[in-house]
């Protein structure tokens, strides 16, 4: 009985500690182009709207468009106006499909990130600066990840150890 009351102040507080940053946290609920749109030509500017005010700083805030082929493409510097970011966008080229990646930090100083497509119709003039943004990678495992992951390896490193050690009889 015991047990099962400690299972259940668990479950509780698992569940409190995954609903409170969906409340605490931005969401975005609009932007320009629309996630999933069609454009007939480039869009020379981003804009991204959350529910909630965006803090403001140099380098808080990131915008990346990504291309056809994991190209990147240029974008002018981050600007916030309250719970709206924006930033230009120079011309893009082949026609297919964009990404646009984010990351703001909300309301509550808590980094939020989130990706948002796009297909171009009609080739635009413009090239490509990099092939894939370093920008995805940086943000991709947090810290405990390697933490645990060095654990676990040192863990395995020495429970092989002890075994070949408790194999020989001498
Ligand atoms: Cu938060």
């Amino acid at each position: 009985m015991r047990r099962l009351a400690a299972v259940l102040v668990l479950v509780g507080l698992t569940l409190l500690g995954l609903a409170t940053p969906a409340v605490a946290h931005n969401s975005l609920v609009g932007s320009n182009p629309a996630d999933k749109a069609t454009v007939r030509s480039s869009p020379s500017n981003i804009e991204l709207t959350f529910d909630q005010p965006v803090q403001k700083g140099d380098g808080l805030n990131t915008i990346s468009v990504a291309g056809p082929s994991n190209t990147g493409w240029k974008t002018g510097p981050v600007n916030v106006a309250s719970n709206v970011v924006s930033a230009s966008l120079d011309e893009l080229g082949p026609a297919g499909a964009y990404r646009i990646s984010y990351r703001i930090v909300s309301a509550d100083g808590h980094p939020v990130s989130g990706e948002l497509e796009f297909t171009l119709a009609n080739a635009g003039s413009g090239t490509s600066t990099t092939t894939a943004t370093a920008e995805e990678q940086d943000g991709g495992l947090p810290i405990w990840v390697w933490i645990v992951g060095a654990v676990v390896v040192l863990g395995a490193g020495l429970t092989v150890a002890m075994r070949i050690g408790g194999k020989q009889p001498r």
